[in-house]
């Protein structure tokens, strides 16, 4: 057995930055590498490299110089953003993936882990207890390359025996980090919103419901999923995963039982006809059978620890936590 050299691609991302220590923890810091398109923004003591993942060459030369393993592949535009420029939609999430997925093919990795959405589901999709194996039809660029890199995840794996893993995460929600242009980034903006004492304008109705997860029950899901017996898998593409399902009205009341004052109003745009096209909750019995996922968070306890860490960040550094959180 060769001793795992993890590299993660898209470590300044919103889940990249919460993961990454989380590897550092199970794995040893000088077994995790990090990367990104972006160089981090904090004083940052491990082994980063800067890296376009649409670079095959700068990829082959970070797996080269540190022996790599085993790839957690992150770095993709998101479900808004997507919207605003499809084309390079296409290409970084897709090109970027057909990259990762040749060199783990070549080069006879370990491990590839692929970040699948509830964006592969689309208008058919039935929106309650939705099954693993349904009508996906997704809506936007960014649920198509999802679709198609769950495709190629499993072609992979049956045609080259490539060890692809795959999450359909919900909405991630973290106070380590800000999301960067999805459509459930408002279950993170309210929140800087409302410890800062402000208002919170909502770009989704006060009705739309969606899944989301409390970011320590994604990383525990992925690093769990990561280190499941092969033979215990059920596929190679994405795994339906749930936790939590609220909408906008029912945050907001959550998060008034610690800010009495909070006030939400509703300015639905573009974001919320993707929002109409996802499901509202996931049947996931195939996570929770093939390799025992359980979540740990529900919406109360989130809220609470949520609100505990931002007062935390806030009254330690002011300017620090401006810097990193304010979109
Ligand atoms: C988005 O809103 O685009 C993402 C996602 C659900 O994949 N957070």
């Amino acid at each position: 057995m060769r001793a795992d050299k993890i590299l993660v691609i898209g470590s300044e991302g919103q889940l990249g930055t919460v993961l990454s220590d989380a590897l550092r923890n199970v794995y040893g810091a000088s077994n995790v590498i990090t990367s990104d398109i972006n160089v981090p923004k904090s004083n940052y003591a491990g082994c980063f490299e800067q890296l376009n993942i649409l670079d095959a060459n700068r990829l082959f030369e970070i797996f080269k110089k540190h022996k790599i393993t085993q790839i957690y592949h992150l770095a993709a535009l998101l479900s808004a953003k997507g919207e605003q420029n499809p084309r390079q939609t296409w290409n970084v999430n897709m090109n970027g993936l057909f990259n990762v997925l040749e060199l783990a093919r070549e080069q006879n990795l370990d491990k590839v882990y692929f970040p699948s959405s509830i964006a592969v589901f689309g208008g058919k999709t039935p929106r309650k207890a939705t099954p693993q194996f349904t009508v996906l039809q997704p809506e936007t660029m960014y649920g198509i390359t999802k679709e198609v890199g769950e495709q190629l995840a499993q072609y992979y794996y049956t045609r080259f025996g490539v060890d692809v893993r795959s999450l359909r995460y919900p909405g991630l929600i973290s106070y380590q980090s800000p999301p960067g242009g999805g459509t459930t980034d408002y279950a993170v903006d309210i929140f800087h919103k409302a410890i800062a004492g402000e208002q919170f304008e909502c770009f989704l109705d006060r009705d739309t419901r969606l899944p989301m997860m409390y970011m320590p029950d994604a990383v525990r899901a992925t690093i769990e999923l990561m280190n499941a017996p092969v033979d215990k898998l059920s596929m190679h593409y994405g795994y339906n995963i749930r936790a939590i399902s609220f909408s906008p009205e029912e945050l907001a009341a959550e998060i008034k039982k610690y800010i009495p004052d909070f006030h939400i109003y509703y300015k639905p745009d573009f974001r919320q006809k993707i929002a109409e096209s996802w499901v509202e909750s996931m049947d996931d019995s195939f996570a929770r059978n093939d390799w025992g996922w359980k979540e740990e968070y529900d919406l109360s306890a989130m809220t609470e620890d949520m609100i505990k860490n931002l007062q935390l960040l806030r009254s330690k550094d002011t300017s620090e936590y401006d810097k990193k959180m304010i979109l």
